[in-house]
């Protein structure tokens, strides 16, 4: 892929500098990096937010959540219910994104042969929340078409239809927001889901091709990294403990955090 590279290379030009970005004027807009079934940081992280935005009661809040709200964490179902009832009472200040935890659900649902692999990436802890029990091991198909049967009986129709719901990606003045990023090179009309939802080295070493910058989760880091095209905000939620969400407002960037 060295042609590619370099041809990156040329069409960038800008490596280190900073793109000139920001939010409209009079909003604020906070991303909030991969929640994984720890409800218990969403809500600390939400009260942080909400005591944050009313230091400044006049800009319109925007919400943005950037994806994988299931799995590995305990309580998935406390993770959707609580995004759930934002999306419901938001409107347009409210924006969730698709991340491919949630493909892997809602593909559960459809094809129950998908459970096994599902199960060992986190799924286990999700279906354990809505109190369905997985079988032991892989299991075989007849075990997970019973699992995915139960499961589609307890999950709330409101879960159901705000996992529906999801975007793929949302633009804010000069920001890109995606779950996992976006493939270099290309523009955003020219992406394909399943780059959105997984793609990893090949965005995050990118140079420079658009002139927006990529909020994006999927990627955990110890802290968020700023890069010229992109910032990284899943700081690892469900082992850290510290859920990350990004702060813009006009030119300014900054991250609010549970944890220390
Ligand atoms: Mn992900």
């Amino acid at each position: 892929m060295d042609w590619f590279r370099s041809r990156l290379g040329r069409l960038g030009g800008r490596k280190t500098e900073r793109i000139p970005t920001s939010v409209p004027p009079g909003e604020v807009v906070y991303a909030i990096g991969d929640i994984h079934g720890r409800a218990d940081l969403l809500r600390t992280l939400l009260k942080r937010i909400e005591a944050d935005a009313a230091k400044a009661p006049d800009l319109k809040l925007r919400l943005i959540a950037l994806g994988d709200y299931v799995d590995r964490g305990s309580e998935s179902n406390g993770v959707l219910d609580i995004l759930g009832g934002l999306a419901r009472q938001g409107g347009d200040a409210m924006t969730a994104l698709k991340g491919n935890h949630e493909e892997a659900l809602l593909g559960f649902l459809a094809d129950p042969s998908t459970g096994p692999a599902w199960a060992e990436h986190g799924g286990r802890e999700t279906l354990v929340s809505y109190g369905v029990t997985p079988p032991r091991g892989t299991g075989d198909i007849e075990a997970w078409t019973g699992i995915r049967d139960a499961f589609a009986k307890v999950l709330p129709a409101e879960h159901l239809a705000f996992l529906k719901s999801l975007q793929l990606f949302a633009t804010v003045g000069d920001y890109i927001f995606v779950h996992a990023g976006l493939r270099p090179g290309m523009p955003l009309d020219q992406q394909d889901e399943r780059d959105m939802l997984w793609i990893r080295q090949e965005f995050l070493d990118a140079p420079v091709w658009i002139d927006q910058v990529v909020v994006h989760g999927h990627t955990p880091r110890p802290e968020p990294e700023e890069r010229p095209h992109r910032i990284g905000v899943d700081t690892g939620a469900y082992a850290t403990g510290v859920l990350t969400a990004l702060r813009l407002e006009g030119d300014q960037r900054s991250f609010i955090r549970t944890g220390a």
